[in-house]
């Protein structure tokens, strides 16, 4: 009886360092498969660049881009209140804050591609790929962010 017992024991004891080294080598194949995908995944998307947003502003301020460079932004607003990000040059911030005073929504189709809007808490993406050197800036439309200088200025080399 007491053979049987310690028997029964050592299997289970050989079969634990065996699930282990499965375990392990499961785990290592998962982490090695994405780092893979991540990596491939890469080599035609765009470059990520992470912004947050606060209460009112974007941290960075300042950013540097490559011309033709595709860039994804990920806004994390980190605020209260909601926050968007419009892309475009001095001007075109211009003429998308008189728009959103004048008919608040009533452009918003037609502004989906270069703008986002972000929930306190949430995160949003905007994808973007800057063509001309120079310099270009993202915008917080909501009322009165612009004007109290919620924007990024973007320098494309
Ligand atoms: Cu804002």
């Amino acid at each position: 009886m007491a053979a049987t017992k310690t028997d029964h024991h050592r299997f289970r004891h050989l079969r634990s360092p065996a699930l282990a080294a499965l375990v392990v080598l499961l785990a290592g194949a998962a982490c090695g498969s994405d780092d893979t995908g991540a990596a491939t995944g890469s080599g035609g998307a765009s470059r990520v660049v992470e912004v947050e947003m606060v209460d009112i502003a974007f941290e960075p301020a300042t950013l540097t881009v490559a011309a033709g460079e595709e860039v994804t932004f990920r806004f994390t607003n980190t605020g209260v209140v909601p926050h968007d990000a419009f892309v475009g040059d001095e001007d075109a911030q211009a003429d998308h804050e008189q728009e959103v005073g004048d008919d608040a929504g009533m452009h918003h189709g037609d502004e989906e591609e270069d703008a986002v809007t972000v929930a306190p808490g949430k995160t949003g993406t905007l994808t973007h790929t800057f063509d001309e050197t120079g310099t270009t800036v993202i915008g917080c439309h909501q009322p009165g962010h612009y004007e109290d200088g919620m924007s990024v200025d973007v320098t494309v080399t």
